[in-house]
């Protein structure tokens, strides 16, 4: 059966990338009736140091930002990773499975750690080993993400082969990455080769779901592109980063392609089409941004719903956990 997980890490603001490439489409498979377990992965967010009151809260207001897009705490598992405990048992165990070799061929660590890999944590370097126990766990078969993250749950269904290879089982399935729709990238305001993400140092390059309506129009006014109007056909976005991150933003946001956004676009400056973002932005995000301060209003209502979460998502794991740890030979005797 069809069991759908993915996460979110409470890192900071969740920006329009979160909400296009992971969010909105959370919200559009709970509501296809598929089984869907989602997760504030705070045991992620601490692999850079995160200060223990700002994590807190972010947890909370990304708990707001997945109910105000649409994630339904009665009909979808909504929980924070650090209250099931089967995360980091099962994480640690297939630390013994992976490969040192695997995690050094993944982008994000490359990105990140950059040329200071040896000051980096070890959660870092580990992560996504952690990632394929966040799914792994539940037996989830499918993960919705953004481009970005395809590579490690391609390592995670590598894991699972292993794991079953290794100890002669057909126990974990290997889940697939759900890659869907015109906004499964979205790349800087600042700079058309880097992705938006909630932790670039300069917040002019991203929409927070947070952002009032000044806010959103500045930012894409101030969005860099080049001072060509847009082209008639998609081929005319060919070496235009900037311009096509800025369709593909709207046409994700307007439900359209982005060949029907050029279609009514296309011959026209950025004069007339960043306004038009930027109200089509504002109109789609105020709601959300005014249902998560209402949510925030009451943190213990959140935390009430993360932990009842957190129990069903336990509910879940528990076995999984305990079969993976008899499969592997620990001796189980409470
Ligand atoms: N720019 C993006 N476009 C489309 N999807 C995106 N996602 C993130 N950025 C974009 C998707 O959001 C989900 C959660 O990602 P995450 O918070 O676990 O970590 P991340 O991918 O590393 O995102 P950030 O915003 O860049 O976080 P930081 O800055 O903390 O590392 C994933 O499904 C991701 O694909």
């Amino acid at each position: 059966t069809p069991r759908i997980f993915s996460g979110i890490q409470p890192s900071g603001n969740l920006t329009l990338g979160n909400y296009l490439g992971a969010l909105r489409r959370f919200a559009q498979k709970q509501d296809e009736g598929i089984e869907t377990i989602y997760c504030l992965v705070d045991l992620h967010a601490i692999t850079v140091w995160q200060d223990p009151e700002a994590l807190k809260k972010q947890t909370r207001e990304a708990a707001a930002a997945f109910i105000a897009s649409g994630i339904d705490p009665e009909r979808s598992i909504l929980f924070n990773q650090s209250q099931v405990s089967a995360h980091a048992e099962l994480g640690w165990l297939l630390n013994c499975v992976a490969r040192m070799g695997w995690m050094n061929r993944m982008t994000q660590w490359k990105d990140k750690a950059g040329k200071n890999a040896e000051k980096q944590s070890l959660g870092l370097f580990a992560y996504p080993s952690l990632m394929a126990a966040d799914i792994l766990v539940y037996h989830a078969t499918m993960v919705p993400v953004g481009e970005d993250q395809k590579q490690h749950v391609e390592l995670t269904r590598d894991i699972a082969a292993k794991f079953n290879h290794d100890y002669g089982v057909e126990f974990f399935p290997a889940p697939l990455p759900l890659i869907e729709g015109a906004a499964t990238r979205v790349m800087s305001l600042r700079d058309g080769s880097k992705k938006m993400s909630k932790s670039d140092p300069s917040d002019a390059s991203r929409i927070n779901l947070t952002d009032d309506a000044d806010t959103i129009a500045k930012k894409f006014r101030k969005a860099v592109t080049d001072p060509e109007p847009l082209p008639e056909s998609l081929e005319g976005l060919e070496g235009r980063a900037e311009a096509r991150n800025l369709v593909n933003i709207y046409a994700a946001l307007a439900d359209m392609t982005p060949a029907e956004v050029l279609g009514q676009y296309g011959g026209q400056g950025f004069g007339t089409f960043k306004p038009a973002l930027a109200d089509l932005a504002v109109s789609k995000l105020e709601p959300i941004s005014t249902e998560m301060s209402r949510l925030m209003n009451d943190p213990a209502e959140i935390d009430r719903i993360l932990g009842a979460g957190a129990a069903k998502a336990d509910a879940i794991a528990q076995p999984i956990l305990a079969q993976t740890l008899e499969i592997m030979g620990m001796v189980r005797s409470r």
